[in-house]
């Protein structure tokens, strides 16, 4: 069964402190429909926005995306209004030409005590009253409905709620607001969901306070959720949730089944326009990252150029990680020294010499200065050397050899 991501980057993502960080706080128009359209070129299908009370700027720039959507597929989207389970809220969403609806209720005791107010007999009258006359009138509309902090609620507090209103929802949440979710837990609580409500379909968003988003996710669909949130870079509040990519490579490598119809080669380059956007690196702890296929330490750098596969087991070429990276540098050895002179500066250099001249290199402690570029430091030792220099046919000057032999 394929996996339907639900995007929230402009939902949670939009909430994150690397807004602030990077002094953007808010996505612009055409950064947003960059992002949007990115993804649907990747194959997402569910989008999640702000409840349109949250500002008018997100009002009016969820109505200009919705019709830009329009122009850029043909294939159903759903446009979800992150909401709270009142009327008001969901009658505004419903106004502006939202199709589908994610409503929530804090039904942990903290949030019982210091959110709303409101007891958990309350919530579900409340939340049943609404949905059924929501279902009434439109018979057609997505809604999903959570227990937000799920998993500070008791199961048996969330199967008093979901008992009452099942029956008027497609999808039941499971959101892990706070990220306290364990693997275990995750099994243990989508079973006892699926067994509850087998007309239901069941969603998840993991937060990664512990480190864990991206591992709940995949036993939530190992475990038969077909909803899962995520964001680009795993943008969300606090340290984020699932990353869009490492979802989909981690979905990858468990079974094939679960990523069909995404495109996979577009996941590097939806990383690449975020850091753009946002003027950062991608983060060095996406799975889906040129870091992930660069190469320091001398021990690995000979290996890796003979075969890469040596220290990169991922195919991440087949998420758009066209090239892998070698970095001149402190830790390197002869090899790539050696590799260096003679394919990128062209120089005639024996094994011998480039040990010496390896050795050299190794113990100048002039490394961490801005100004001495590693090539550079390499460079100055080299002058003592009296190396000669290919002269390549002005065609062959370019054309870089990328293998040692
Ligand atoms: C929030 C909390 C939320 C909602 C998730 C959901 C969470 O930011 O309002 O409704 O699926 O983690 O519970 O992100």
């Amino acid at each position: 069964m394929r996996i339907e991501l639900i995007d929230t980057t402009l939902r949670d993502g939009q909430q994150s402190p690397l807004m602030f960080d990077s002094n953007k706080y808010r996505f612009n128009i055409e950064d947003k429909k960059n992002i949007v359209h990115a993804l649907i070129d990747i194959g997402v299908r569910y989008f999640e926005f702000f409840s349109p009370n949250v500002s008018e700027l997100e009002r009016d720039d969820f109505l200009e995306l919705k019709e830009y959507i329009h122009t850029i597929t043909m294939e159903p989207v759903t446009l979800l209004a992150h909401c709270r389970c009142n009327e008001e809220d969901i009658q505004q969403a419903l106004e502006l030409g939202f199709n589908g609806l994610n409503l929530y209720y804090g039904t942990s005791e903290l949030s019982q005590k210091y959110n709303h107010g409101t007891s958990l007999v309350d919530i579900a009258k409340i939340s049943a009253k609404i949905l059924e006359s929501l279902r009434q009138t439109y018979p057609d509309l997505y809604i999903r409905y959570s227990c937000e902090d799920s998993f500070r609620t008791e199961i048996k507090d969330i199967l008093t709620i979901y008992d009452q209103l099942n029956q008027f929802v497609n999808v039941l949440g499971m959101p892990d607001t706070v990220g306290v979710a364990t693997p275990d837990e995750v099994a243990k609580r989508v079973n006892i969901l699926k067994n509850s409500y087998p007309n239901c379909d069941l969603e998840c968003h993991f937060h990664n306070d512990r480190g864990l988003a991206v591992y709940n996710s995949i036993v939530a669909a190992k475990n038969g959720v077909k909803y899962i949130d995520c964001s680009i870079w795993g943008l969300a509040e606090r340290s984020g949730i699932s990353s869009t990519t490492a979802l989909l490579l981690n979905l990858f490598e468990e079974n094939r089944e679960y990523v069909d119809g995404y495109k996979l080669t577009d996941c590097y380059p939806i990383n690449v326009l975020m850091g753009s956007i946002l003027k950062l690196q991608v983060p060095y702890t996406e799975p889906v990252s040129l870091t992930n296929r660069t190469h320091t330490a001398g021990v690995h750098q000979k290996a890796v150029l003979n075969n890469s596969e040596v220290y990169e087991a991922h195919n991440l070429s087949a998420f758009g990680v066209n090239r892998n990276s070698i970095l001149l540098g402190p830790l390197s050895g002869w090899n790539l020294i050696a590799y260096y002179l003679r394919e990128i500066e062209n120089f005639e250099i024996s094994n011998e010499v480039a040990k010496q001249i390896a050795k050299e290199f190794k113990n100048t402690r002039e490394f961490n200065t801005k100004l001495n570029s590693p090539e550079k430091l390499l460079l100055k030792i080299v002058e003592k050397y009296n190396l000669v220099k290919r002269i390549l046919p002005q065609n062959l000057s370019t054309s870089r050899l990328e293998k040692l032999d």
